[in-house]
């Protein structure tokens, strides 16, 4: 999927189609704000070769940052970053078992010299991802800068024009 299928900017990784459900957010907000980007499963752990190429080529390929989302064990976004020096956002999918603390965990505590960027678990995080993204391109790219401050303006307004919580 790609708002311009020609030139990704940002690539959407996840770790199983299971994670769809949450990281179609981040998919999403990319799309409304004319982001172009795409989307793919990437396992670290049953497809751990598609993951180095992936990482390897996603610079060349022109991607400016990868959105990576797992839950569980959630080592997809820290061994991306361990491959690419592109920007990685990694969002915990809430997980069966522990509810995403697991996935958060997995996520955050990257060791000193290799970052990823984490956000909140499950849905929050991986709009909020989406949005980071476009905030980093927003400095080049004055279209994403518009779309962006509109978005934002939008959603001010929504609060701004609703604040009676009894209406
Ligand atoms: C992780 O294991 C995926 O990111 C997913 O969140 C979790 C469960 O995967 P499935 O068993 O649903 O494929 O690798």
């Amino acid at each position: 999927m790609s708002a311009n299928p020609e030139r990704p900017l940002v690539g959407v990784v996840m770790g199983s189609r299971s994670d769809w459900d949450t990281m179609q957010h981040a998919a999403q907000k990319l799309e409304s704000l004319g982001i172009a980007h795409e989307v793919r499963v990437v396992s670290a752990h049953r497809t751990p070769d598609v993951l180095f190429d992936y990482a390897a080529t996603a610079q060349s390929r022109g991607l400016r940052a990868i959105i990576a989302g797992a839950g569980g064990a959630a080592h997809l976004p820290g061994m991306l970053a361990a491959k690419t020096a592109l920007p990685v956002l990694g969002v915990p999918v809430q997980s069966k078992a522990l509810n995403g603390l697991d996935s958060l965990l997995s996520i955050v505590q990257m060791p000193g010299g290799i970052p990823v960027a984490t956000f909140a678990i499950g849905q929050a995080g991986a709009t909020n991802a989406a949005l980071f993204a476009a905030a980093m391109l927003a400095a080049d790219q004055s279209a994403i800068a518009e779309a962006l401050a509109a978005f934002r303006q939008r959603q001010t307004d929504d609060v701004a024009g609703n604040d009676d919580p009894r209406r």
